[in-house]
């Protein structure tokens, strides 16, 4: 059930000043909103720029957590996993291929980094995962098995993992997706070898291993009320019927635009009702790219919806992103097209999305996020011939907070297109026009601006633009 996480004042403050230093997001300084939950109010939060997602989280009594990559756990990377999350799970390095790939020889070195990084930040562990029948080493899934001799294995692996962590993890995806899509059992290697029994004696090998820690099922494409998660909901009653250790039911929700399942809180609170705690483990929420800033708002309004779906139940313990920036996410390797998918973007930077996590968690800036009016920019045509024009836009940083790397967007009101830019790389998709630093302009300190140039064609009409974004703010223009 909810409580909150231990939470070492003294690193998270200078994981703070890390952050705040590397602090992208125009405007931000103007919230002054004290993003803590009761009793943490210290200057620190007090002055902070930017709400903070995990103390948000535990005033509501629910976790906000991160997949994470062991290796990268340091830098701008490290400092905003530290500030943000409370929970974090190994997006690889506890999978079975990867600490024993040859019978025997186990690897822990990505895990223990990752259970240490977590100690010493006051964040939960998710365990990830423990029988799935991917990212297995060949030796298990090209053996020859009997029912006895997998299930030696299967038991032996448990009790090693789970057993090393004992008493450090908080929950455990004990098995993962064992389901195909219209309900029936995946034949992965456990279940044609073991057959149905392997999730039951899985479960009791994980409590025998870590009685403390919280044991799970996860699977995705069961957000919503389907034929998978009515097998997996019956699973889960089967297994509660029987005295089989169940604590939870993982929802991994990676997502695509346009699509949260409108059944997804009913879905959650029917296992809920069952009597087992639930979690969405790896959300994501895939868009066509490059991102549109009408994408980029609706993508906010679904992270804000599903945050709020969790917040909706009772036993709804947390949310967990998997991976909370677009340069560490897996969706653009392996969909192609599609990308942009977590709620910061390549370089850090907040996106849209982080805001309406933080909304759906009760924060709020007075009704704009980031603020209207921390930008300004200076749109002019300074040359047009009969198919061609040549334009200058000047962009003020008209916050109190320096922009270290900026994306200026607007969109063409009467068909244009850019043909060549300076000072600037600009990107169009249909109308929509990215305009990204050149590098050596790349800081914007308060007051100061930037100027780009760049050549145009139209037909018909040259009508400037009158709305910009600067790193997703609104900017004023005359
Ligand atoms: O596939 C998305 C997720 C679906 N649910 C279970 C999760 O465990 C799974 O995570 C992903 C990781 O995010 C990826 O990072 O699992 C993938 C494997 O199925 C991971 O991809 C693998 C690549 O396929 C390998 O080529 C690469 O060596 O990541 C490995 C480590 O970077």
């Amino acid at each position: 059930m909810r409580g909150t996480s231990m939470k070492p004042q003294s690193l998270r403050r200078a994981a703070s000043v890390i952050l705040a230093a590397a602090s992208l997001l125009i405007g931000g300084a103007t919230s002054g909103h004290a993003a803590a939950g009761p009793g943490q109010a210290g200057p620190d939060r007090q002055a902070a720029a930017e709400p903070v997602l995990r103390d948000l989280a535990a005033a509501k009594g629910i976790y906000y957590g991160t997949a994470v990559t062991a290796s990268k756990l340091s830098g701008t990377y490290g400092a905003v996993v530290g500030e943000q999350f409370d929970s974090i799970t190994p997006g690889n390095e506890m999978k079975w291929g990867s600490v024993e790939p040859t019978r025997g020889t186990y690897n822990w070195s990505g895990a223990d980094a990752v259970v240490d990084y977590a100690e010493a930040h006051g964040q939960k562990v998710r365990g990830h995962t423990l029988v799935w029948h991917s990212q297995l080493p060949d030796w298990v899934s090209n053996g020859s098995w009997t029912a006895g001799t997998l299930r030696t294995v299967m038991t032996d692996h448990i009790a090693a993992e789970a057993g090393r962590y004992k008493g450090r993890i908080d929950h455990w995806d004990v098995v993962n997706e064992p389901f195909n899509e219209d309900g029936t059992r995946r034949q992965s290697v456990f279940q044609t070898a073991i057959g149905d029994s392997y999730i039951a004696e899985s479960l009791r090998a994980a409590r025998a291993a870590d009685p403390a820690a919280k044991l799970y099922v996860n699977d995705y494409n069961v957000e919503g009320v389907n034929a998978k998660s009515t097998a997996l909901y019956n699973l889960v009653k089967s297994l509660k019927e029987q005295g089989v250790p169940i604590d939870g039911v993982g929802l991994q929700a990676h997502l695509i635009l346009g699509q949260v399942p409108s059944t997804l809180q009913a879905n959650i609170q029917r296992f809920a009702d069952l009597g087992v705690d639930v979690a969405i483990t790896e959300l994501d929420i895939r868009m066509t790219t490059p991102p549109t800033s009408a994408q980029l708002t609706q993508q906010k309004a679904e992270y804000k919806a599903v945050t709020g779906a969790c917040l909706a139940v009772a036993r709804c313990e947390g949310v967990t992103v998997w991976g909370f920036t677009d340069s560490d996410s897996w969706i653009p390797d392996v969909f192609t097209g599609y990308g942009a998918a977590t709620p910061y973007d390549e370089n850090f930077r907040p996106k849209p999305a982080y805001y309406g996590i933080a909304e759906a968690l009760g924060w709020t800036d007075g009704g704009t996020n980031p603020p209207t009016g921390a930008c300004a920019v200076t749109y002019a045509v300074q040359s047009q011939w009969n198919t061609g024009f040549t334009a200058q836009v000047t962009v003020r940083n008209t916050s109190t907070t320096a922009v270290n790397g900026w994306k200026l967007a607007w969109s063409w009101p009467a068909g244009q297109r850019v043909t060549q830019a300076w000072n600037a790389t600009l990107t169009q998709s249909g109308a929509a026009v990215t305009a990204a630093d050149a590098g050596y302009n790349a800081a914007i300190a308060p007051g100061a601006s930037a100027t780009f140039g760049f050549n145009g064609s139209w037909s018909g009409g040259n009508t400037a633009p009158t709305a910009f974004t600067l790193n997703g703010t609104a900017c004023t223009s005359p």
